[in-house]
């Protein structure tokens, strides 16, 4: 049999020309359509949707748009051109010319690096398979799919990185890929934010705007590896989470747009009122903001980590940005400030920064999540709205690092079980506020139209207008 890999499996990693590549991914790509066809986006496989494929790292290949249907998509794998005479930007072998295979003695550390990333992306496939089946639009349709889609394609990401450099345990790593499921009892995804349920479609605006971008900081780090093609891989995928992002922050936008406008005709803040009207009042939009913000700012592990630091000094894994960075890139002497619980109280504390290099990259996090609020905070202003919309602490709602399990209150306070029990209901939401949400989701489908909760979009998808027939269901087979 003789395929044409080019035109199947787009690629600049030369696979037509690398046999043993080429027999794993294809005793690999059978198993991926069957997880796919079983996990993937439920029902969503005999229409036409208007998709983005990459096809090249070219600046007109990366972003091709036409009518794909779904199980058809052309999953390529892409890393960026190489950087040429690139070295080592940090850690002990700082200035060495970077790796273009995997070094033996730390082999164990980069898998499982490459294990991890992966294993985050068919888990929010799993997590998101039933939202298609209540879509507010056409347009959020064609966006979720497009998420899924790429989502898939960064699991090939490192499926290609396993499959190319770590032999028989690394296709071994690309199974296990697809026999872990978000929430299994059993086998669960490995992270504990993929294991939540995003039952709805406020759950998944919040996702995308806060766990897609740890999605974003942890590619960064990534992407300064001394392990060139997973720098490489991870460059590439970047320039994807930022659409994945951009559906996060303009749909819990357009959702706070819409409660805005239904205040202001009626002329009232009362929940009550606002629900009997058909959208999700700002209280309950605060809810999972605390919920989604919390578990995501779980992902970035533990305040001090051995694992963290051993990784940075390996020249595994950076910090944001680490090449624009002043300093000796080693950390070895240098001090960062950690949160931590002392004495029954929230304290800062000076601390080694090579053991705090999580905790960096959760404040570069943390600042980054901070822009949306204020960006959606300036929508309810001007549409004359008192409340406000804010981060809780860092430390509220975690389960790991130095919070894990301690009450803390959303404005930073440790508190008793007694005042954590009487106010929860106010702070995240409750089985009520998620029945209210679910309520709503009712799938839309006709071409301009879209769900009383939230606001159209301003503007659509490549060009076209928002109310362009982005998802075409009678296309035939
Ligand atoms: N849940 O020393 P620590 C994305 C474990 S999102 C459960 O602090 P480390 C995407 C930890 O594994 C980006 N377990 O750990 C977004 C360790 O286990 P062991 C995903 C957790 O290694 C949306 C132990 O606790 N990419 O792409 O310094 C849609 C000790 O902790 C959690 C990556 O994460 C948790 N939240 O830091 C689609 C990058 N946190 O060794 C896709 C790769 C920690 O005791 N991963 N643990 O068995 C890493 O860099 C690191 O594994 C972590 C953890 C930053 C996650
Ligand atoms: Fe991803
Ligand atoms: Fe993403």
């Amino acid at each position: 049999m003789s395929i044409n890999y080019a035109d199947r499996i787009p690629n600049n990693v030369g696979l037509s020309d690398n046999r043993r590549l080429q027999r794993a991914l294809e005793s690999w790509q059978p198993n991926y359509m069957k997880w796919w066809g079983e996990m993937g986006p439920d029902g969503s496989s005999d229409f036409d949707v208007y998709l983005r494929t990459a096809v090249s790292v070219e600046s007109d290949g990366w972003a091709n748009f036409g009518f794909v249907k779904m199980p058809e998509y052309r999953w390529g794998i892409f890393l960026t051109k190489p950087e040429a005479e690139r070295v080592i930007p940090f850690g002990d072998h700082r200035g060495e010319p970077v790796w273009q295979e995997v070094p033996g003695e730390y082999r164990a550390p980069l898998r499982r690096l490459i294990v991890t990333q992966g294993d985050t992306e068919p888990a929010s496939v799993e997590q998101q398979r039933r939202l298609g089946l209540t879509c507010p639009s056409l347009y959020d349709l064609r966006n979720l799919f497009q998420i899924n889609v790429e989502e898939g394609r960064h699991l090939w990401a490192m499926v290609y990185l396993l499959h190319a450099y770590f032999g028989r345990d690394g296709r071994e790593e690309a199974e296990a890929m697809l026999e872990r499921h978000s929430g299994d009892a059993d086998r669960p995804r490995i992270l504990g934010a993929f294991n939540e349920p995003t039952p709805n479609w406020l759950s998944y605006l919040m996702f995308t705007y806060f766990t897609d971008r740890d999605g974003k900081y942890q590619l960064a780090a990534l992407a300064e590896s001394g392990f060139d093609p997973l720098a490489r891989t991870c460059r590439f995928m970047l320039t994807e989470e930022a659409h994945h992002m951009f559906v996060g922050e303009t749909g819990v936008m357009r959702v706070v747009q819409r409660t805005a406008e239904v205040m202001r005709e009626l002329g009232t803040d009362d929940p009550e009122r606002l629900r009997a009207a058909g959208v999700i009042d700002l209280p309950t939009i605060q809810k999972y903001v605390n919920f989604h913000y919390s578990v995501s700012v779980d992902l970035f592990g533990q305040e001090i980590s051995t694992n963290a630091a051993n990784y940075f000094t390996a020249g595994l894994k950076g910090r944001y940005l680490e090449s624009r960075l002043d300093g000796d890139h080693r950390l070895t002497a240098d001090l960062w400030p950690v949160h931590t619980v002392r004495e029954g109280r929230i304290a800062v504390e000076q601390l080694s920064a090579l053991g705090a290099v999580n905790e960096r990259l959760r404040d570069d996090y943390i600042k980054d999540c901070q822009r949306g609020l204020e960006r959606w905070n300036r929508a309810l202003e001007t549409a004359g709205a008192d409340f406000r919309l804010e981060l809780p602490h860092r430390f509220f709602n975690r389960r790991i690092g130095n919070a894990a399990n301690l009450r803390i209150s959303p404005d930073g306070r440790l508190i008793a079980e007694a005042e954590w029990q009487s106010n929860a209901s106010q702070w995240l939401p409750t089985p009520e506020d998620m029945a209210y949400v679910d309520s709503l989701m009712r799938r839309v489908t006709a071409p301009g139209k879209i769900a009383n909760w939230i606001a159209p979009p301003t503007r659509g998808i490549d060009g076209k207008p928002w109310d362009f027939e982005y998802v075409r269901f009678n296309a035939g087979n």
